[in-house]
């Protein structure tokens, strides 16, 4: 047990300081050894994802919408980075009770390894392999957590220095071994010197380090690399559609700065989804299960989708009930995909009009999420589809790479599956999907709404002629008009961009001769149906926002 090491050593006792490290070395050994078990064993069920993802299902919705409204679409690094540092305090306790009691670290180290499991087994896609990394994880926490403990662990020459006279810094009881932990301790205990030795712990708690980054690093590699989602999508050949979008017309895009554009780039696209990681499915495996009630079960392959000779190509915007009034969770993008209603029209379905069995298609992404859409609205005429292109791209990834499901007209939410893997025929009675029991509408078609994009709010500009611009949305009803309201004066209608489709979103703009001083700007929608958005502000939840857009400039 003794080594030639400890006769030449420093010799002091171990700070709690050091105990906490001990707890927190053993922690990042513990994930090292989950993250690369996972991709292995048990792809997809790294601990921290499956708690991260656990966590995330659990949160109240107030809870969940105040972490999309203060941290935006970072609001999982900050979910990650949060559960880094409570993990980090727990470890370092377990480090501090562990040289207590050995006994008590093991108890907290199979609390965690127990968390990670039932998170694991509570996954919507988890089976009992999932445990295994969790498992991994906390065989490897107590080894280490045992050998930095022991490396640290202070060794007295002869009888203990009761209550030490301070120089020797006597151990304090935290230190001081306790009664349950015996053997191994007492051969280095008197055999050794006084103190600890810390060139031992050190190279060891740096070789812990090392090795847990090495092997953390490993396994992320492996599980981005396992499934080369990459070099599948890229070779990926988008067929010319049968029915191309219609021509673009002039102007449809007043093209100024400040104001979204009239097409939304992939890499600016806002990406709303429960998603710790995102799902990277392999095209060439990938098949999709349609089955229910009134249907005869079909599955169909990538290819299958891709080859069909009906391919549609639309320019649709889809947007987040979840955007607040004058928010950015709205894009709009030229969409290529096999037409829905044909889809299904083919495996049997009806609507519930013509006597159709079921009038809800729930749609179940390879991450588990469903959502719920209206088999009327998806068979009325409008161009629902599935959807293999985005901007003459396939899928990205972040977007639902292979397939997802493009309804225009209804909020992401109820419509606009990522990752699809399954759709079945249902009923709004007989199932609930994700988001209805956390507080949500079943159905959820989006409102009229605008939003001013120029000047921006709480900004300055300069007397004389402003140029106020923005977009306004009414999805498949079609924006007929916006009115601009500066301070309390008569609503004036803005000028809007050349309209491309009902399903599109569409620019404004209108010339303000501005005084100096503070003014109050504000937008308001009229829709084809002849619905002006109303003024009275709702939030979110349950079925989208309401209210009008409201911008406070100072012109000098
Ligand atoms: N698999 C899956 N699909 C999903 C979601 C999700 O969390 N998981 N979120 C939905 C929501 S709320 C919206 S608004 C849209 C957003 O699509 P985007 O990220 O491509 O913009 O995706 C929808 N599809
Ligand atoms: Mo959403």
């Amino acid at each position: 047990m003794t080594d030639h090491l400890d006769d030449r050593s420093s010799q002091t006792s171990p700070p709690r300081l050091v105990d906490a490290l001990c707890g927190v070395l053993a922690a990042c050994a513990a994930l090292a050894a989950a993250e690369l078990a996972a991709p292995l064993i048990a792809p997809g069920a790294a601990p921290l994802l499956v708690v991260g993802g656990a966590v995330i299902d659990l949160t109240p919705p107030p809870l969940k919408d105040f972490a999309v409204e203060a941290f935006g679409t970072a609001d999982k690094p900050v979910l990650l980075g949060g559960m880094a540092v409570v993990l980090a305090a727990f470890a370092a306790l377990i480090g501090v009770a562990g040289r207590r009691r050995r006994r008590l670290g093991a108890v907290g180290i199979a609390l965690f390894a127990l968390i990670g499991a039932v998170a694991a087994l509570s996954r919507p896609d988890g089976t009992a392999v999932d445990v295994l990394p969790s498992v991994a994880g906390g065989l490897v926490a107590a080894a280490v957590l045992w050998l930095l403990l022991e490396a640290s662990r202070p060794r007295r020459a002869g009888p203990a220095p009761e209550g030490g006279s301070g120089g020797g810094g006597a151990p304090d009881g935290a230190s001081a071994p306790a009664a349950g932990d015996a053997g191994a301790g007492a051969a280095s205990r008197a055999g050794g010197a006084p103190g600890f030795d810390r060139r031992r712990f050190v190279l060891l708690a740096g070789a812990t380090a090392t090795l847990s980054a090495g092997a953390g690093f490993a396994g992320h590699r492996l599980s981005v690399t396992r499934v080369d989602t990459t070099a599948v999508r890229a070779a990926i050949r988008l067929p010319r559609p049968a029915s191309p979008a219609p021509p673009l017309p002039d102007g449809v895009d007043l093209e100024i700065a400040g104001l979204a554009p009239f097409f939304t780039a992939n890499e600016g696209f806002y990406r709303i989804d429960t998603a710790l990681s995102v799902p990277r499915i392999d095209a060439t495996a990938w098949r999709l299960r349609v089955h229910g009630r009134g249907v005869t079960e079909r599955e169909y392959a990538y290819d299958d989708l891709l080859n069909r000779s009906d391919l549609i190509e639309r320019d649709i915007t889809l947007a987040c009930v979840s955007n607040p009034v004058g928010g950015e969770y709205i894009g709009n993008a030229r969409w290529i995909g096999v037409p829905l209603a044909a889809l299904l029209r083919e495996a049997g379905v009806r609507a519930p009009a013509e006597g159709g069995a079921a009038d809800q298609i729930v749609s179940r992404s390879s991450d588990g999420m469903t959502i719920g859409t209206p088999v009327a609205d998806v068979l009325d005429g409008r161009d629902a589809m599935l959807a293999l292109g985005m901007n003459g791209v396939p899928l990205p990834v972040e977007h639902g790479f292979p397939v997802r499901m493009v309804v225009p007209g209804l909020y992401g939410y109820v419509s606009a599956c990522k990752w699809l893997v399954e759709m079945e025929l249902t009923t709004f009675g007989a199932f609930d999907a994700y988001w209805v029991p956390r507080g949500w509408s079943a159905k959820g078609p989006i409102k009229t709404q605008s939003r001013i994009d120029t000047p921006r709010a709480g900004g300055g500009v300069g007397r004389g002629r402003v140029t106020v611009a923005g977009v306004a949305w009414a999805q498949h009803v079609g924006v007929d008009r916006v009115e601009v309201r500066v301070d309390d004066e008569p609503w004036q209608q803005a000028r809007l961009s050349e309209e491309d489709t009902a399903d599109t979103w569409r620019q404004w703009l209108m010339e303000w001769e501005a005084a100096p001083g503070e003014h109050t700007l504000q937008v308001r929608a009229t829709d084809r149906s002849g619905r002006t958005q109303t003024a009275a502000e709702a939030p979110p939840a349950p079925d989208g926002a309401t209210g009008l857009h409201t911008v406070t400039v100072t012109v000098t």
